[in-house]
């Protein structure tokens, strides 16, 4: 089997504990085939020298570079963040458009060929990851690489009429076509991608998801990201060994907890949830004492204008929910803005009667499936998960809303939590086999599958 480079901006620690998700993912692939991860090494230096560092894990090698301060600002925080994670976000309104920030993503991308190209064996197969290096297909070509190269977006692929906002769309949009296969987490997401390749760039659609465009063929199609269920549902049923969870779930003994999870971001529409979780307090006073609000929701990208405002909107709602309504034996939200660790989080699913995931849009979000796998299996909890999360294609047996209807995620709120027996183990039981089925393996192997089937 030919040998697998994974690229990505951030890749796993070398030598460190896997945390879980993606880097135990891309372990898996990587051990499988023998290969290299290449990607930042996180730090930041004042000149770039063009070296990297290399380190071994057991079955595979990792290339590491480091970013130089200006690289930082315009590749990382100013193009990757501020440009294109709202646009594909769908959030036009919050977007940056800066010239210079894109020129320095174009030579960010051109220096990771740079420094990949030498290091590349004629059998390889290479595997880009996410919106950052959108370019380096292209830039790969451009170094005389001919192997078989594939790109995963692991967020929204919005509308054409929202992507062409990006100053740089067609540009993009080329450099996307010289991939072999450009995959997306939705059907929806590969859909939207070739609409604008047809509507944009006269593109014309073949079988499959193959695409002619800008002189050349590509496929486009879906391949859902997936988690590994059976960690999750073994650290979930292993939440006793937590005394932080053992005391809240002491402390709520039999009311009902309903669970949020996120990173701190525009994108998780936060302020709604919090928002009708209080309209839903508010109108029924039966409810008081009798069910509280855990949001876990660690700041993220602070130095980005967007993410400062949302915390302060997401702090005040909190506050002012809690100050209306607690009581001395009850409070009704805990806001608690710091990372805790994959299992604990998990126990926390648990724990959950309700997991409430309404982003106003997300790639996949992979806390709906970690919520689904952590539940027990004899009294499973109800999951809301919004229509514009990429995971509701696959989980359709969740409670779906729009996140945007506040009144919709109260009313869906109060029937999940009226929710009967039968019903919540109904639904749990076709969602839990959707989960176990199309789990964190079967999505890289469908996806490695599909690009070496590309030549
Ligand atoms: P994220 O936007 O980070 O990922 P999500 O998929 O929900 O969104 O989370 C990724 C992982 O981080 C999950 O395993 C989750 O458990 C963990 N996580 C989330 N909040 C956490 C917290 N507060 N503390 C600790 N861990 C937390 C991007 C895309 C998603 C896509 C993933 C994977 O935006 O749409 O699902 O990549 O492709």
């Amino acid at each position: 089997m030919s040998r697998l480079v994974v690229v990505s901006n951030r890749t796993a620690t070398p030598g460190a504990p896997r945390s879980g998700g993606l880097a135990t993912a891309l372990h898996d692939a990587l051990a499988e085939s023998g290969g290299l991860w290449f990607g930042w090494s996180g730090q930041t230096v004042e000149a770039s020298d063009e070296k990297l560092a290399h380190a071994a894990e057991d079955d595979y090698a990792f290339a590491l570079l480091d970013l130089t301060e200006a690289d930082y600002e315009g590749y990382y925080l100013g193009y990757s963040n501020a440009a294109l994670w709202p646009v594909l976000h769908y959030r036009v309104d919050l977007a940056r458009f800066d010239d210079e920030a894109f020129a320095q993503y174009d030579r960010v991308n051109a220096r990771f060929a740079r420094l990949l190209a030498p290091l590349m064996r004629d059998d390889d197969t290479v595997w880009v990851h996410d919106y950052h290096l959108m370019l380096l297909g292209r830039e790969l070509r451009a170094a005389g690489w001919r192997g078989p190269t594939g790109f995963f977006l692991h967020i929204p692929f919005p509308s054409p009429e929202v992507f062409t906002a990006l100053p740089q769309h067609a540009e993009i949009a080329e450099a996307l076509a010289a991939f072999d296969l450009v995959g997306f987490q939705t059907a929806h997401d590969a859909e939207n991608f070739r609409r604008y390749l047809a509507e944009q760039h006269a593109a014309t659609p073949l079988a499959d998801g193959v695409v002619h465009a800008f002189g050349t063929v590509l496929r486009a199609a879906a391949f859902p990201i997936g988690i590994d269920p059976d960690s999750v549902s073994a650290a979930a049923a292993d939440w006793r060994s937590h005394p932080d969870l053992a005391r809240l779930a002491r402390g709520i003994g039999e009311d009902a907890l309903v669970v949020g999870v996120d990173r701190l971001d525009y994108s998780k529409g936060l302020p709604q949830r919090l928002e009708a979780f209080g309209q839903l307090i508010a109108a029924d006073a039966a409810l008081h004492a009798r069910v509280s609000l855990v949001q876990i929701a660690p700041p993220s990208r602070t130095e980005v204008e967007a993410y400062a405002d949302l915390r302060e909107q997401v702090d005040r709602i909190a506050g002012r929910i809690n100050s209306d309504h607690a009581d001395l034996g009850w409070i009704p939200v805990r806001y608690i803005a710091r990372e805790y660790p994959r299992d604990k989080l998990a126990g926390l699913y648990r724990l959950a009667r309700v997991g409430l995931v309404t982003p106003l849009r997300d790639g996949m979000n992979l806390v709906a499936k970690e919520f689904v796998a952590a539940q027990d299996p004899g009294d499973p909890g109800v999951l809301i998960v919004s229509e514009p999360a990429g995971a509701a294609e696959q989980l359709e047996e969740a409670v779906q809303v729009n996140p945007y209807d506040i009144a919709a995620v109260t009313d869906a709120l109060r029937s999940a939590l009226e929710m009967p027996h039968g019903e919540r183990s109904a639904r749990w039981q076709a969602l839990r086999a959707r989960v176990w089925r199309e789990d964190v393996g079967w999505w890289w192997r469908g996806y490695l599958d599909a690009l070496r089937a590309t030549r």
